[in-house]
């Protein structure tokens, strides 16, 4: 690697590799700038995750890039149709591959070739590994991510197969595509980029990180419409309130998610996960 200005890294819209080392910057805020580029029939959906909130803010001030690719583009027949009837039958259509791979190859250069290593690229669909807090985390480590949407009932499987994309779902529910999934991962990766959040520490301390849930939280006024702070709250004890925000957490945890608890007591005691 060359050291480079934080500003070509920026226009480039490059971020070096975080183990690497070797690049240097002019300040000590490392801006990690990551691009995004979202292959869908639907790119209007993406507004306001684009302007609004902190991946609104971070696309602002340059730490994010994203890219959104009108599959339609790339359609060479008047009515610009992106899908077919399934062979062998079946409800609904399916996600033509010639569109498909033509955005992809003039999005991110030639498939199959070594034209993107780095880029990590990913499909939204149902059949796909479940979205969870380490694959956030992992992504997050990426300075470049293209992500390919669905609609309709899913992909020629040539697509999937042929352009190397790794199958992402956020869940076991059915939603009418994959740009909602996309959004999803969108927000929850630049939010842990640093920078994005006012509060470095913020986002490393929360429930999911850790394994348990939230513990309760309180704010002003003391008492409101007969309902109490919790009195340890305002007592300015902060080993207590440690202690008792800890017993609260394992408690939700324990109501609403037990598998949650499972999975630390395996951790605790060495045993594998097989998720
Ligand atoms: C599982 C339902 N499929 C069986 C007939 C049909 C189907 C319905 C809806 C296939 C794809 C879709 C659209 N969904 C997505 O593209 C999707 C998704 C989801 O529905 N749930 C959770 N994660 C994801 S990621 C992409």
């Amino acid at each position: 690697y060359k050291p480079v200005s934080l500003s070509t890294v920026r226009r480039a819209g490059l971020r070096p590799a975080r183990r690497a080392g070797t690049f240097f910057f002019p300040t000590s805020r490392r801006a990690m700038a990551v691009r995004f580029d979202i292959i869908t029939i639907f790119p209007g959906m993406f507004s306001s995750v684009v302007s609004e909130s902190i991946v609104g803010r971070a696309v602002k001030s340059g730490l994010v890039e994203i890219n959104r690719v009108d599959l339609r583009d790339f359609t060479e027949d008047k009515h610009r149709s992106v899908d077919d009837r399934p062979y062998g039958g079946g409800p609904g259509m399916v996600f033509k591959p010639e569109p498909v791979f033509d955005a992809v190859e003039n999005v991110l250069g030639e498939v199959g070739s070594s034209a993107e290593p780095g880029i990590r690229k990913i499909i939204l669909t149902p059949q796909g590994r479940r979205l969870d807090q380490p694959l956030m985390r992992e992504l997050s480590g990426e300075s470049r991510i293209a992500l390919l949407c669905g609609h309709y009932e899913g992909f020629d499987h040539r697509i999937v197969e042929g352009l190397g994309f790794e199958e992402v779902s956020i869940g076991d529910y059915v939603l009418s595509g994959g740009e909602l999934p996309a959004m999803v991962l969108i927000d929850g990766i630049v939010r842990l980029l640093p920078g994005a959040l006012g509060h470095p520490e913020s986002s490393e301390q929360e429930s999911f990180e850790n394994g348990v849930l939230d513990f309760p939280q309180y704010t002003r006024p003391p008492e409101y419409r007969g309902m109490k702070v919790p009195e340890v709250l305002l007592s300015g004890n902060h080993a207590e309130i440690e202690q008792w925000r800890h017993e609260r957490a394992l408690e939700r945890t324990r109501a609403s998610r037990g598998d949650l608890l499972e999975k630390l007591e395996l951790q605790e005691t060495g045993q594998e996960l097989d998720n």
